[in-house]
């Protein structure tokens, strides 16, 4: 007999993800690209830990705050003995706030790629919260997915905060909400947290610190190349950039090749030019009606939206129609 106090694990994680595959048709293409989802391997992880921490970087703290000093509205928008689905829940730690302000959630969904990490943060949760149905989802939250059916709670409630949506091109950030739409089903809702636009001096220092972490965070991306792939680079000669762009209301990340060099990954060479960039990720800033209207165009209606005093964040909570 298992004394799991989670009540199920679905392991629908895909075959492992081709690397080598991504890397060689990213830096084939033109402009030069890598996926941002290379970027969280354990290092990654633990420079993203330590970006959240920064003083510049204020989404997660200014978020954090927010959903403390609003949970009890939140939980009321949201209403009683709900089934929460969390897409992309890491450690597991946001929802507690949420959890604790809730009437009586019925039963939880932590959904993350992480198999290990995911199994022990859903057991943790699961014995911190027995009066709660744990469930933990093992799969890659940006492809289609099924979740379990018919689990406890009177209406299926999303929740994704942190601003990963930022992270997702629009067109993929209204067809991955239009997936949580059914997910959720009629009458459904979703909680989510979306950074806004601001000066740009603000963002700049946000995704540039002074203390060179997003630079690591960055860099780290050609340190895996370099460990998995067996690659022949010189990191030293690539810097991180990040710059504001207006026209997409868009954070930019790049890495930039310092010189003319060559570099070879699986026996394969790349060339750059002094001063090429690789493009590794975007990151969306929304105004409140922007974002409002990227929700209803995947099926949601807007219902409520919090936002700190500075406007820097907002949470929203968007509701399906009842079908
Ligand atoms: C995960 N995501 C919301 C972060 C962001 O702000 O777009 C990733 C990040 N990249 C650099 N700093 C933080």
């Amino acid at each position: 007999m298992s004394d799991s106090a989670l009540a199920s694990f679905n392991d629908l994680s895909p075959a492992e993800d081709d690397f080598l595959g991504d890397v060689v048709s990213g830096l084939s293409s033109s402009p030069k690209t890598l996926p941002c989802k290379y970027f969280y391997n354990e290092r990654g992880s633990k420079l993203f830990d330590q970006i959240c921490e920064l003083p510049e970087y204020y989404p997660t703290r200014t978020e954090t705050a927010l959903m403390r000093v609003k949970a009890p509205e939140m939980a009321s928008a949201i209403g009683a003995e709900v089934l929460i689905l969390e897409y992309g829940c890491g450690s597991i730690e946001k929802v507690r706030v949420l959890l604790d302000a809730l009437d009586r959630p019925a039963s939880y969904v932590a959904i993350d790629i992480s198999r290990e990490h995911l199994r022990v943060a859903a057991e943790t949760l699961a014995s911190d919260y027995p009066a709660i149905q744990v469930h933990a989802v093992c799969a890659d939250f940006s492809q289609y997915f099924e979740v379990p059916s018919a689990l406890p709670g009177k209406r299926n409630v999303a929740f994704f905060p942190g601003s990963t949506i930022g992270n997702f091109e629009p067109a993929e950030a209204r067809a991955f909400l239009g997936r949580i739409a059914r997910h959720v089903g009629p009458g459904g809702g979703l909680l989510i947290g979306a950074d806004r636009k601001k000066d740009e001096a603000v963002l700049h220092a946000a995704y540039n610190d002074s203390a060179g972490v997003t630079a690591a965070f960055n860099l780290n991306l050609l340190s895996r190349v370099e460990e998995e792939l067996d690659g022949n680079l010189n990191i030293k000669g690539f810097e991180h950039d990040a710059i504001y762009n207006g026209v997409y209301g868009r954070v930019e990340m790049y890495l930039v090749s310092l010189c003319n060099q060559e570099i070879t990954i699986g026996g394969r060479s790349f060339s750059f030019g002094a001063g090429e960039r690789i493009h590794t990720e975007y990151s969306h800033k929304y105004d409140i009606e922007e974002f409002q209207a990227l929700g209803r165009a995947a099926g949601f209606e807007a219902k409520t939206v919090w936002s700190d005093p500075e406007d820097l964040f907002s949470v929203y909570y968007f509701e399906t129609g009842s079908g």
